[in-house]
């Protein structure tokens, strides 16, 4: 039997590097596409870098995505290359739209081009489902996003949808929930919240200032959801699914219980700062991942206390150890 092949675009990312661990298990030839840097942005795939194939493209450049398959020749392709931070969003509207929008059509139309046979993957997200008024929220709950993020992404499913319909393409689109690791970017509430925590037990800093303590997510683990992208181009039929944990919890939440595990009083570290307030907020996401289950057979095995437990314990680990990526400054 050939081997199969498969390409990750966001290879550097948070979800790159669990998906690449994953098809390495299951004996792909995993090839990734990183955008050409200036300086080294391999940290999180530095332990299995020997073991896959690298190659330069962007998302913004469409010959460089059709060299880039017809190169590799792929049988599968993860698109989890974005501009993913929400605030960024509105401070660069236009470029997160090229990224995270149209770069999605890019890559369709070098599938078309190159081979129509490619299966594909979309990294679509409960930020489209945005101002909702259903809870939970399931494959069937109307769209309504509230950044230029949720709303370049909102393009990104319906062209993948489009081009599944229109030209028969076997594309899928996952539409994820939250989810978190120890190798989520600082940026991102749960990992600022565990790094602020480490630093604070650490006597680096003695106050955590973060946005609104009100907002709600279900917030699952990063390396249970990249099994769900893999089961999704498994199938007989490609289809679109919610993947989420069911549970939601606050931000306040989160701080209480990660400030707890290092034996830390939250309430006299963290300060309520109206500047990180988001233009238009996404109040409360829950997800409904009832199809996942029913069709794909997945399921989360980490729950939320066990998730910032471990994200606590692994920065906690980092600042004690002197890691030099530890003291990397916070943006946000
Ligand atoms: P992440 O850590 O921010 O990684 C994003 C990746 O995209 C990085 O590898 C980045 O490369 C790459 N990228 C950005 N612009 C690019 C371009 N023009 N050309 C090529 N590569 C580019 O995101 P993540 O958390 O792993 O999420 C993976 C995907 O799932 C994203 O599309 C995100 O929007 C989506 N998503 C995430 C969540 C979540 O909770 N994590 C939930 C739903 C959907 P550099 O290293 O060069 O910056
Ligand atoms: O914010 C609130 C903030 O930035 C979560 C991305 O992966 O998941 C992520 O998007 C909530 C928001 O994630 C701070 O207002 C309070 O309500 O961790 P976040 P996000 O915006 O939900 C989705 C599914 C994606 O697709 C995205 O790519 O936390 N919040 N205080 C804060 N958020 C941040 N970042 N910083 C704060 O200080």
């Amino acid at each position: 039997m050939t081997q199969r092949r498969a390409l990750i675009t966001g290879i550097t990312g948070q979800d790159g590097s669990y998906l690449a661990e994953f098809l390495l298990q299951r004996g792909y030839q995993v090839v990734g596409m990183a955008r050409r840097a200036s300086t080294d942005p391999f940290e999180r795939i530095e332990h299995v870098r020997g073991l896959i194939t690298l190659r330069n493209a962007d998302l913004l450049d469409q010959s460089s995505l059709i060299h880039l398959l017809k190169e590799s020749r792929p049988h599968e392709i993860y698109n989890l290359a974005s501009q993913s931070f929400v605030p960024t969003s509105w401070e660069q509207a236009v470029l997160t739209a090229e990224f995270t929008a149209v770069g999605v059509t890019r890559l369709l139309e070098a599938i078309r081009f190159v081979d129509p046979s490619i299966k594909f993957y979309q990294a679509s997200t409960s930020e489209m489902f945005g101002k909702t008024h259903e809870v939970p929220q399931s494959e069937r709950t109307p769209f309504y996003p509230r950044s230029p993020y949720g709303v370049a992404k909102l393009y990104g499913h319906w062209i993948t949808v489009n081009y599944r319909e229109s030209y028969g393409l076997f594309a899928c689109s996952g539409i994820l929930f939250n989810h978190e690791s120890p190798r989520r970017g600082r940026e991102f509430v749960t990992r600022k919240v565990t790094d602020g925590v480490a630093r604070i037990k650490h006597g680096m800093a003695t106050k955590l200032r973060l946005g609104n303590l009100d907002a709600r997510r279900d917030w699952g683990y990063a390396g249970d959801y990249v099994e769900a992208m893999w089961l999704m181009l498994q199938q007989d039929t490609p289809d679109d699914y919610v993947i989420a944990t069911g549970e939601t919890h606050s931000v306040r939440e989160l701080a209480e219980l990660a400030f707890a595990r290092a034996g830390l009083d939250w309430r006299q570290h963290v300060v309520e700062d109206q500047d990180l307030k988001r233009p238009a907020e996404v109040d409360l996401l829950q997800g409904d991942a009832s199809k996942a289950k029913r069709v794909l057979g997945w399921q989360p095995k980490v729950g939320f206390r066990e998730l910032i437990e471990m994200m606590v314990d692994a920065d906690l680990k980092r600042y004690a150890e002197g890691s030099p990526a530890a003291g990397l400054p916070v943006e946000r």
